[in-house]
């Protein structure tokens, strides 16, 4: 409860910052995009981490104004960098809470207007269990969504039980595996093998394929040749500031 109370504060006390992590193509190792990752700090330091904090932001409903000011920060970002000549889409974690709030797809069109972003260049990253749960209203929002432009993609993937087949049914345009595979690629052949098939089955039904939690070259390598379109890592680049991201963006590959 202690981080509630302060999490209370954290926003009006301008103790939150959005972290930017890239995401390279799997080919030309190109900074493509990057993923909006929210960092509680005071004084430089992180006070939590968002494992910690944000259960709680969502538990006690902080999460719609917190998650509010991510999708605001995270599309104003994207409108500078275009702005600087680096257009690359910027990935935005939404939470169940927000995904299910009925004001969501007004508020979300309202934040690209007032930001005056196209909308292809933001992609929502939502979990299999948002998409899945909801029933004949979610697929209609997601719908909504994607006819407004945003892409859509589903996050962890492989960790709940979204079956591929079910996917057709989804406008999804891609997959993040999640962490967890990747950790395991090179040491476990079944890991290895299901990974693989996962990506094979998500590419014929015509999802882009992202990994993520990508640490070293051989797993890289493993799945670029999978099949991965993209590749986001701590071997990539770590979540930084956004400064130091368009610092990256500026150098020639
Ligand atoms: O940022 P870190 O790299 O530690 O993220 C930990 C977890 O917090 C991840 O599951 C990530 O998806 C989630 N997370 C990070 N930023 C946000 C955010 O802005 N909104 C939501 N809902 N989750 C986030
Ligand atoms: O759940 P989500 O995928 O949004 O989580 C993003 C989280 O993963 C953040 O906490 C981020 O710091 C972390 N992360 C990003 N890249 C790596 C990585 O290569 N290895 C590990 N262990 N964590 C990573
Ligand atoms: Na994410
Ligand atoms: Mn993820």
């Amino acid at each position: 409860r202690r981080i509630e109370t302060g999490l209370r504060q954290a926003l009006p006390g301008n103790q939150l910052k959005l972290h930017y992590q890239p995401k390279v193509d799997a080919h030309s190792g190109r900074i493509v995009g990057a993923e909006a990752l929210l960092r509680w700090q005071l004084n430089g330091r992180d006070l939590y981490k968002p494992d910690q904090f944000i259960p709680v932001a969502e538990d006690s409903g902080l999460i719609l104004p917190i998650g509010a000011w991510v999708l605001r920060q995270a599309c104003r970002q994207a409108r500078m960098w275009q702005q600087a000549g680096h257009e690359i889409p910027i990935s935005v974690n939404v939470s169940p809470l927000q995904f299910q709030h009925a004001d969501f797809y007004t508020w979300l069109d309202d934040v690209l207007e007032e930001a005056g972003l196209e909308s292809r260049l933001l992609e929502l990253e939502l979990t299999e269990r948002m998409v899945m749960s909801g029933g004949e209203a979610t697929t209609g929002l997601l719908q909504r969504i994607k006819h407004r432009g945003v892409r859509l993609s589903l996050d962890d993937f492989g960790t709940g039980y979204c079956s591929l087949s079910y996917l057709k049914h989804f406008p999804i345009d891609a997959l993040k595996i999640d962490r967890m595979f990747v950790r395991d690629i090179i040491s476990d052949h079944d890991t290895a093998t299901i990974t693989s098939a996962i990506i094979a089955m998500a590419r014929s039904l015509n999802k882009d394929v992202i990994a993520e939690g990508v640490e070293t070259r051989e797993q890289g390598s493993f799945l670029r040749h999978a099949g991965c379109s993209q590749l986001q890592g701590f071997l990539y680049g770590m979540p930084m500031p956004a400064s130091e991201l368009q610092k990256l963006l500026a150098e020639p590959v």
